[in-house]
């Protein structure tokens, strides 16, 4: 039997709760294009990726794939195959050209455009306030480094839900502050670039500080259905030698446990504050700023890709390290086969990593925000791409959360990532995770043979709804 014979089969084998929802995610700066329309103000991804040497090739979200202006279609496409949800991002930049103060209308404009158009084609809108995207006015002022930015975000999210809360019912505060604070102030592989542990730490309290003091400001005008996205990615270590294993702790650390911990339970983990310290560069901490993190939430959102294997062993001096004290401390290639951006797919882990959060974070429900891998895709001959690779990752990891509901984990929804090919990051177009293949000679949309699982897989679950 080949693997086209089997989908069928497996599609069939996956049976979700009742009301789990079904969606697709994307990011500001990775699709809207239209950088230099409407007032829109510069973003930190803006001045990152005009900088020589930063991105692949030089790549830049300038155009990305439009969707500024090509979101009619993009929803109808939503709507086609069969999404209850998307999940999308805020430009700050386009809000708040400034970062703060004056308030750009017509960038508010777009996103009611944006929702209305959702809620017509009946796609539910799940807002993430922030996906990476800072106002270059405010790094100009320090950025996440400063504690006042924290407060701006807050101010920012009162904006938006001003605009947005009468039709939007899902608020996600933060995605992946483990990126912001650490690909962008550690390793520098992201914006704004740098690489200083003092900032990098300053930068992790500061962005929770902001995710709790946004949480406030939405929960304060009535929002009911709010969460902050976290990336996580299990650390096993190479060995048992003890030097192995506690680098596996150290990572794990600050990769998982540095934001999970302290927005659930009201403090950092103990080792993780050391381990900082250590480093010289300790948590900015002051009094009553853990209690604000803590804020309650009605749901967390889980960005799980890949796992990890970590051993004690030089770095090379061009490959700077993600994590504060990390500099003794490897990420191994994976065994087995690899996605084009070089990680493993380890579906069995995504199961017990559910398990594993539902512990941490007794009795709040669990959505899995993006989840999902990139290959090589191409239009082939006959106008369709096969990607039966990322299907089979699909398939695999629906099982896995299917396993992990079985043995007990409350996990109410599945985004994939991406809706369309976009723009990742400083790997540029080179990296390819849409469900919908874009030519991005023409922006035409192509749903690729994953997108047609998936929604024959969505099919079924609205069928067994009744
Ligand atoms: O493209 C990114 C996204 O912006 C954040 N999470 C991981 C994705 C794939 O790298």
């Amino acid at each position: 039997m080949t693997s086209t014979d089997a989908r069928p089969d497996r599609a069939a084998g996956l049976v979700f709760p009742p009301g789990f929802v079904f969606g697709a995610a994307t990011a500001a700066y990775q699709i809207e294009g239209a950088v230099d329309v409407d007032g829109r103000g510069l973003s930190i991804w803006d001045t990152f990726s005009h900088t020589p040497g930063r991105t692949f090739q030089g790549h830049t979200g300038d155009v990305a794939v439009e969707h500024y202006t090509r979101y009619p279609e993009d929803v109808a496409l939503m709507a086609e195959l069969g999404l209850s949800a998307y999940r999308f991002s805020v430009a700050w930049s386009r809000v708040l050209p400034e970062g703060a103060g004056r308030v750009e209308q017509r960038g508010l404009d777009f996103y009611r455009r944006l929702v209305d158009e959702l809620l017509a084609a009946g796609v539910d809108p799940w807002l993430t306030l922030y996906h990476w995207d800072l106002p270059q006015a405010l790094q100009d002022r320090g950025g996440w480094t400063d504690r006042d930015t924290a407060a701006r975000f807050a101010d920012y999210a009162g904006t938006v839900h001003d605009a947005l809360g009468d039709r939007v019912r899902h608020w996600s505060t933060l995605n992946e502050p483990m990126c912001s604070a650490l690909l962008g102030h550690m390793s520098g592989q992201h914006a704004p670039g740098l690489r200083d542990a003092a900032a990098a730490s300053r930068a992790t309290h500061h962005l929770l500080l902001g995710h709790g003091l946004a949480t406030r400001a939405l929960r304060d005008r009535g929002a009911d259905s709010l969460g902050i996205t976290l990336n996580f990615t299990p650390m096993t270590p190479a060995t048992d030698r003890p030097e192995d294993v506690d680098a596996a702790r150290r990572l794990d650390g600050q990769q998982n446990r540095m934001f999970l911990v302290p927005v659930v339970t009201g403090a950092y983990p103990p080792d993780v504050e050391a381990d900082l310290a250590a480093a010289g560069a300790p948590l900015p901490i002051q009094d009553g700023d853990l209690e604000t993190i803590a804020a309650p939430l009605d749901w967390l959102g889980v960005n799980y890709y890949f796992e990890s294997t970590v051993q004690v062993r030089d770095r090379a001096p061009d490959d700077p390290t993600h994590f504060i004290g990390g500099e003794d401390v490897v990420e191994l290639d994976p065994e087995g086969p690899t996605t084009t951006m070089g990680w493993g797919v380890s579906p069995g882990t995504f199961t017990r990593l559910l398990g594993w959060i539902s512990e941490q974070a007794p009795g709040l429900p669990l959505v899995i925000t993006e989840n999902g891998s990139a290959w090589p895709d191409e239009v082939a001959e006959d106008g369709a791409v096969h990607d039966p690779e990322r299907t089979d990752y699909l398939l695999r990891h629906l099982e896995a959360v299917t396993d992990a509901v079985a043995a007990g984990a409350d996990v109410r929804g599945y985004f994939a990532w991406s809706l369309l090919d976009n723009y990742e990051w400083a790997r540029g177009y080179a990296q390819r995770f849409g469900l919908v293949h874009v030519d991005y000679d023409t922006q035409r949309r192509t749903p690729k043979d994953s997108a047609r699982v998936y929604a024959d897989i969505l099919r079924r679950h609205r069928e067994a709804q009744g």
